[in-house]
């Protein structure tokens, strides 16, 4: 099975330059960026590295997943943030799970042995908000929705024809996946604080995106 690394940022320089010495980058079969529209160096940072960057021909966190599962070539993808948030000993183990036979595994920040030095209380809150709603209403027994840090089949995430650009690509990729009874599973994580840069997402605005999407999800014919 051949496996794509694909790094998410969007200024992010700070952070990328403390992580990419200890990404496990020899693991994949190959590497690569998109960035959402850096003016902050990320871009010639990676380039600089012979590490390809892709940049988003259309904006949005949420687009980001379709595009690089456009530009990778792999079986499994593992989506990674540049941003200091994701712990990378954790990358390994999810491949593994993805090996196992699952369609989707997320790294859950707060299962079992979990942990999250990142998350405000209200986004803990919002979190627990969301993972109960996907649970109740269809069926799951998941403890994250909301995680970017995830490894997916590229074909199961092709299918699904996502149409959230925003930060509700995460929920409808969850959802969708129960809807067609793909195979997910959860690795727990700790989730560390970002490394410098700023957060893009906005708790509130997001959480409202986050609602729309599942409302028309599970009402949507
Ligand atoms: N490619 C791309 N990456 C993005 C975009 N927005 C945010 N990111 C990256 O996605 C990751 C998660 O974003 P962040 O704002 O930290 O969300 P949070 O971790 O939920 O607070 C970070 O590495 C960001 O740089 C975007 O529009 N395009
Ligand atoms: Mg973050």
């Amino acid at each position: 099975m051949k496996s794509s690394l694909v790094i998410l940022t969007l200024n992010e320089i700070t952070a990328v330059k403390t992580l990419l010495p200890i990404i496990p980058l020899k693991i994949f079969n190959e590497v690569l960026v998109i960035d959402g529209g850096s003016i902050d160096g990320t871009v010639d940072f990676f380039k600089k590295r012979g590490i390809p960057v892709y940049i988003q021909d259309k904006p949005g966190h949420g687009y980001a997943y379709l595009y690089g599962a456009k530009k990778a070539k792999g079986d499994v993808v593992v989506f990674f943030s540049g941003d200091g948030n994701e712990r990378v000993g954790d990358i390994k183990k999810m491949l593994n799970e993805i090996k196992k036979g699952y369609d989707m595994v997320i790294a859950t920040r707060f299962g079992k042995n979990s942990k999250s030095f990142d998350a405000t209380p209200l986004r803990i809150l919002g979190n627990k908000f969301f993972v109960l709603l996907v649970n109740l209403l269809f069926g799951s027994k998941l403890t994250d929705v909301l995680n970017a840090f995830r490894a997916v089949k590229r074909k199961s995430l092709l299918s699904l024809n996502l149409r959230a650009v925003g930060f509700d690509a995460e929920i409808e990729m969850v959802i969708k996946m129960i809807k067609k009874d793909y195979r997910l599973q959860e690795v727990s994580t700790i989730e560390m604080t970002r490394i410098g840069g700023k957060a893009k997402l906005q708790t509130v605005r997001d959480g409202w995106i986050n609602l729309k999407r599942v409302l028309i999800e599970k009402f949507r014919r």
